[in-house]
């Protein structure tokens, strides 16, 4: 072989190398290609074997299937990537591609997520999806506004109040210092019940809890279980005071750039997920109650939840016109 034709092949080679292995998005500027390849990243809170990273792996898992490997989606489990606040800062600028996170912090950047803060507006899981599943839907598209795309919900229970000292009544909470979501909504109800709101990301709950920066914190029994939290609170009383479900999001960014065929696969990824993270999520959190009682956790059932919810009316009654139309739709939910 002569030496200007090894030097073409081997040029030509290397394009062909290039265009294999072109890190995140190999596709040409404009070009919105059926076939283009990504490698992209999902953010994570939670360790790998909570419900909502189960939930993840499957969605990443169908998208890889279903694009013959062409879009590989790979997880962040145990908040890698960061707190989910940065997290969602650098879904918007399309630094991170993916995430799962809670409503609340969600609600700092898209108002109408508040909705979800708002205390004892869902009976139980079945109206919540009802909701979930139909005019809710309408708030992960308008999400687009705030530079994200919602594709799905995950369950992630109902919240309630554990702490180290012992609260048998809504009248023990008074004077504790509580750790919320960084979530406005969720520090006003903390102060209607009483008791003094301490904001802070979730990653910091263990220590505060350690060093007396505060006296309890409050969600469901699966994150209380795996963030070691039952190790130092002792008591969980079930008031259920909160739904706040999860969301799947993708950066508006990464959504633009992606053709009509590969949005359809996502989207379609993320819904039928939705199941994997349910099925888990009933079987992790009934689990974790167990466990957590094992561990000498006292829990406490609320027999009359009235006074609860009487306590807590006046943040509704605040942001009722505010979310109106959304608080129509969720009590239309329940018929
Ligand atoms: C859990 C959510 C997680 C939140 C956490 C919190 O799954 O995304 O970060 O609550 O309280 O239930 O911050």
């Amino acid at each position: 072989m002569n030496k200007k034709l090894l030097t073409v092949l081997l040029m030509f080679m290397l394009v062909l190398i290039a265009a294999g292995c072109g890190g995140n998005d190999t596709q040409t500027a404009g070009q919105k290609a059926e076939g283009a390849k990504y490698n992209f990243r999902l953010a994570e809170q939670h360790p790998p074997e909570h419900p909502c990273t189960l939930g993840d792996k499957k969605f990443a898992e169908l998208v890889t299937q279903r694009t013959n490997g062409r879009i590989k989606i790979d997880v962040f489990p145990s908040s890698q990537l960061g707190e989910e606040k940065s997290v969602i800062e650098q879904v918007q600028l399309g630094a991170i591609e993916f995430t799962r996170v809670s409503s609340a912090p969600l609600a700092e950047f898209n108002k109408s997520f508040g909705v979800y803060t708002l205390p004892y507006i869902f009976d139980n899981a079945d109206h919540m999806w009802k909701y979930l599943n139909g005019d809710g839907q309408t708030m992960l598209d308008n999400l687009e506004k705030s530079k994200m795309k919602g594709l799905a919900y995950y369950d992630a229970g109902a919240r309630s109040f554990y702490t180290k000292k012992p609260v048998k009544t809504l009248a023990d909470l008074a004077g504790m210092k509580i750790r919320v979501q960084q979530s406005k909504i969720s520090m006003e109800l903390i102060s209607a019940l009483n008791a003094s709101a301490t904001p802070m990301p979730s990653g910091e709950i263990f220590s505060a809890l350690q060093t007396g920066v505060i006296d309890g914190a409050e969600n469901n029994a699966a994150t209380m279980m795996v963030q070691n939290h039952f190790q130092i609170a002792k008591n969980y009383i079930l008031d259920g005071h909160q739904r706040v479900p999860e969301v799947l999001l993708i950066s508006k960014v990464t959504w633009d750039k992606l053709s009509d065929e590969d949005k359809k696969i996502i989207k379609q990824a993320a819904m039928d997920s939705v199941t994997t993270q349910r099925a888990e999520w009933d079987k992790f959190e009934n689990g974790a109650l167990t466990k957590i009682k094992a561990a000498g956790v006292t829990v406490t059932e609320v027999t009359d939840i009235k006074p609860w919810q009487a306590a807590v009316k006046p943040v509704i009654d605040k942001y009722r016109a505010e979310y109106q139309s959304e608080l129509e739709a969720i009590d239309q939910a329940r018929k």
